[in-house]
């Protein structure tokens, strides 16, 4: 079986990060890994989170695993705290990766605007360490911030966005995908570029209005389940564009408050197939 490592916080009410990541990856068939970074009563968009930073225990934990010889098929790396866990995690990667893929998600912001607690400073050290990634997952916000461009929110071309994708595999990693991709009302999805074959890839779905908390975290582990399955990575952002969307539209009718995510687990079984 394979077996990816997921860095990323855990944040136990609004469903993101590792609550989404474990499960879907899980049920891809490929056994998933926690390196909690931090632990937060919940996600950031609710007010004042408890968080216990976990920075200290990130050497002590891969530092067991260094001596028990544990080896991953891939790396994924998803909110991250601190500066510091930029460098404690590049460091991860140079003694973890193998022969595996990195795959990083460069969380940090939405619809035009870092979240709370990130700097331009951090943006920057982020753009760096997109450097030492395989394959790296941007939403338009992240990517436009990484690159210094402005964000013009929905109005892009097919040439911006391949534009936007060079630029991004600039940074060092082969392969962009870019989410939160609109080019007509009523359809937005994801744009993917692979340098070492030159190919584009444009995976659009049916929009719902609203702003969905924790779908780029969704996207981004379904990308990751099928990458360690061999699957291509056109195939892999179809599989999420399209499980994102089927999430979304079994939560649009539910009135519970936004900021505890997607419904994901009405839909889970539809990546057990
Ligand atoms: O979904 C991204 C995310 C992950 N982890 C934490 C967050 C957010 C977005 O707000 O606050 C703690």
């Amino acid at each position: 079986m394979k077996k990816i490592v997921t860095v990323q916080d855990i944040s136990c009410v609004g469903r993101c990060s590792l609550t989404v990541a474990l499960p879907i990856i899980s049920a891809m068939g490929v056994e998933a890994c926690p390196l909690p970074t931090a632990l937060l009563s919940t996600h950031t968009l609710y007010r004042e989170p408890y968080i216990r930073d976990l920075t200290d225990s990130l050497s002590e934990i891969t530092g067991h695993w260094k001596k028990i010889g544990a080896r991953f098929d891939g790396i994924y790396t998803g909110y991250l705290g601190s500066m510091r866990q930029l460098d404690i995690i590049s460091a991860f990667i140079d003694e973890f990766r193998g022969d595996g893929f990195v795959f990083i998600d460069p969380v940090m912001g939405d619809h035009g605007k870092l979240y709370s607690g990130f700097t331009p400073e951090y943006v920057r050290r982020m753009a760096q360490f997109c450097g030492k990634g395989d394959i790296i997952v941007p939403n338009l916000t992240e990517a436009c911030l990484m690159l210094g461009r402005e964000y013009i929110g929905h109005s892009y071309t097919k040439d911006d966005l391949k534009e936007i994708l060079r630029n991004l595999t600039g940074l060092g990693a082969s392969k962009a995908i870019l989410t939160g991709v609109s080019m007509e009302p009523g359809r937005l999805g994801a744009a993917a570029y692979d340098s070492d074959s030159g190919e584009y890839y444009l995976c659009m779905g049916d929009r719902v209005e609203g702003s969905f908390h924790g779908t780029g975290d969704i996207f981004a582990s379904v990308c990751v389940g099928a990458l360690a399955r061999g699957r291509s990575l056109g195939q892999a952002v179809e599989s999420a564009v399209s499980f994102t969307c089927e999430c979304i539209k079994v939560t649009v009718n539910d009135s519970a408050d936004r900021r505890s995510g997607v419904n994901f687990e009405k839909v889970l079984h539809i990546l057990t197939r």
